[in-house]
Formats: C-alpha cells, structure tokens, sequence
C-alpha cells in the first residue's frame, strides 16, 4: 500500500489525551493531526479508528534479544525474542543488552539480532558489555564502541550490589561512566550506563557517591530492576529528587503476586503520589532470566521475562486509578527522554509513526514507522518471526 495513510476517529493519548482525532500517516512519520481531515492525494490507506484508543508505540529500555539465563547452568539459558511478541504486546522501539553470561552470549549476535529486528519494523538498539567489569566491548574502548556502532547507546547491564557482580570497585565504575558519558557526547547519543542493582545492601550507593563526587550528572547513571524491593525503590526516589531515573522492571504477566510483594505497579503509583512520575521508566527484561536463589545463594529455579510485562504493568497500573495519560509516559516520553531517542514516544506531528491501536485497551492494530506491523488482531508479513 501508498505511503499515505489516515488513522481516523481515533482516542488519542499521546501520551497526553489529545481528544477524538484523525492522524494522518506520511511515510514513516506523523503528518498531521486533526478533526475531519480532509486529504486529497491520489492514494490514500484509511483506517476506521472509531471506537479505539491511540498510544505511543512502547519503548522497552532493557530486553535480552538474544536470551540469557544460565544461573542454574547450560539447560537454564533461556529462548532469544520472538519478535511478534513486541508487536502483540505494543512495543515498537527496543534496547537490547547482555546479562549474567558474558561468555556463551556475545555482542556480535546481539547486534545481529538487532538488524533482524529492524527489519521486521520495529526499532532496535543496544548496549555494549554485559553484567561483567572490565565490560565486553565491540573494539576493545567503550567510547570506540559508542562512537563507532551505530546501534550502541550506552553500557549495560552493568552489575552492582549482586553476588553474580564482579564486585567491582568504585573507581572502575567511574570509568566506565566517564567513558559512557564522552563517547556519547562524541557520538551524540545518550552514553547511559544501564546498571543492573541487585539486591546487596549498598543498593545505588556508587551512584549517589559519583554524584557527590565528580562532575558527572546524573543522565549517564539508568539504574534498573529498582523495584526489586521497597528499600531499593524508596533510594530510587531519593535518586529521582535530585534528577536522575529509575527504570523499574515491570510484572510479567504471568507472575502470581502475593499481597506483601513490592512491584512496578506500586512503584509508579508511588513515584506519581510524590510527584516523580516524569523521572520513572519501566522496562520488561524480556527474554532475561528472573532466577531465585535460596539464603545461602544457591539457584532453586527461574522464570523467564516477556516483553508483555511492560503493557501488562501499565494497565495494571490504570487500573490502580491514575490516568492513561500519566502512566504512560513511564514507557514512552520518559523512556525517549533518558535515552535521548529523538522521534519516539509520541504521538506528535514529526514523530515516528510507531502507533498503537487498542480495543477495550487490547492491543489491536500496530503501526512500526508508518507501516501496519499488526492489523485487526493478525500479526501482518511478518518475514521471519522466530
Ligand atoms: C534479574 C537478567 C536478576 C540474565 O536479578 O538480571 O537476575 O542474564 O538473563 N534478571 N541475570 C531479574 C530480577 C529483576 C527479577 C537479570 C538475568
Ligand atoms: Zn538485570
């Protein structure tokens, strides 16, 4: 089909509720966005969005496109992402990252896998290391990698305050910073280091103590999996207060939750309570392993992470009683704003066409820059999907 396309009578959040609009589709981006528009060009697609509500397409800050795992040894390394999982659960634009096993999963298939999923439509990057200090790196420099490879944004998942860390020292991390935080600006691109925060007591101490410090602001510091427990997420919101973000990691769907957890729901009703909900992103760790290990620190099992988890916990979180308008913005503006992705989470004039379509808050039509990745509930071509 043309390049035109005409989402009609559509409920747009944007994420901001925009009211009942027409949004017109040029190529990969938005046109326009209007009432009763009128388009006279020889060819245009219209879509009948009555009765339906348009989201940003969802950004997920931290997913294991090539799988993880192996906490429990080789049969616990779990499956790599079936890309229509990211269509059916609403998400466009993805960063991919290595975990725990840095030897048996490498940057080079992360990449790979990356390009394949751009080409299937959706927007991929990702981060260069993996759990590891000194980290894995492309060229042998963090700043080469940045500078050099389009796909890299930053470092990550870099481990702290874990016993599968490589208890790493202060200074090592400061680093990795400072090399994340000038190849990025060399690079023009965010140089986030993405720290993946067990649950060991100093938490984000290292985070607070660079602050302190040095110079280095707090953009390059992305802590993740801040909801693991309230103590953690209570440190996060200080770290908010004085200007970083916290990324949560989402509840996946099909977690049974007992009434005493602590989750990513209760962490963004929190943040927005205290007016910090602009500094708040949750991503899913999808495809990454959510291991449990007993007191003494041996495996007993895992579960494996879905991308689902990010639309699973901001409905969720709706239905908690804050606006859509609010709770998405912890997958959307807030995610493209850590991550300096220009042209993402919005639906705005200029913006990437990456635009869900939701039925009763179902996902049910996808749009990847501009292109129809999922209509009326049926994946379309989709050239590979494994
Ligand atoms: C978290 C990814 C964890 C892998 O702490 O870090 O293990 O390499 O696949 N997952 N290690 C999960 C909790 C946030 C629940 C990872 C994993
Ligand atoms: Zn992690």
């Amino acid at each position: 089909m043309g390049l035109i396309k005409l989402i009609r009578n559509v409920e747009v959040y944007g994420p901001k509720y925009l009211g009942k609009k027409d949004v017109l589709i040029v190529g990969e981006k938005i046109g326009f966005i209007d009432e009763h528009m009128q388009v006279q060009v020889p060819e245009v697609e219209v879509y009948d969005g009555d009765g339906m509500v348009a989201i940003p397409g969802l950004i997920d800050s931290h997913v294991h496109f090539t799988g993880g795992g192996g906490e429990g040894g080789f049969s616990t390394r779990t499956p790599e992402l079936k890309i229509s999982d990211c269509i059916k659960n609403g998400v466009t634009t993805l960063v991919g990252c290595l975990g725990t096993d840095g030897v048996t999963r490498g940057l080079e298939n992360l990449y790979a896998k990356s390009k394949a999923m751009e080409q299937a439509g959706v927007t991929t990057y990702i981060y260069t290391g993996s759990y590891r200090v000194p980290p894995v790196t492309f060229t042998g420099s963090i700043q080469r990698d940045l500078v050099l490879i389009d796909k890299v944004i930053g470092v990550g998942e870099i481990a702290i305050s874990d016993h599968r860390s490589s208890q790493p020292t202060l200074e090592e991390i400061l680093r990795i910073v400072a090399d994340a935080r000038v190849g990025g600006m060399i690079a023009g691109k965010c140089g986030v280091v993405n720290f993946h925060v067990g649950g060991g007591r100093n938490g984000i101490g290292y985070l607070f103590d660079i602050i302190r410090e040095t110079e280095i602001p707090h953009q390059h510091l992305y802590p993740t999996h801040m909801s693991r427990n309230k103590t953690l997420f209570e440190s996060g919101l200080h770290f908010a207060q004085e200007g970083g973000f916290i990324d949560l990691t989402g509840v996946q769907p099909d977690e049974e939750l007992k009434k005493e957890d602590f989750t990513a729901i209760d962490g963004i009703v929190e943040a927005y309570e205290n007016g910090l909900i602009d500094r708040i992103t949750i991503s899913s760790d999808g495809q990454g392993s959510l291991p449990h290990f007993d007191k003494e620190g041996n495996f007993t099992g895992l579960n494996v992470g879905s991308v689902g988890a990010v639309m699973y916990t901001l409905m969720k979180t709706v239905e908690r009683g804050i606006s859509p308008s609010e709770v998405l913005k912890v997958a959307t503006v807030n995610t493209a704003s850590v991550l300096k992705l220009i042209g993402k989470g919005r639906i705005a004039v200029g913006y990437d066409a990456d635009i869900v379509l939701m039925k009763d808050w179902q996902v049910n039509t996808v749009l990847c820059r501009g292109k129809f990745a999922m209509k009326d509930g049926e994946i379309t071509d989709l050239n590979v999907d494994w």
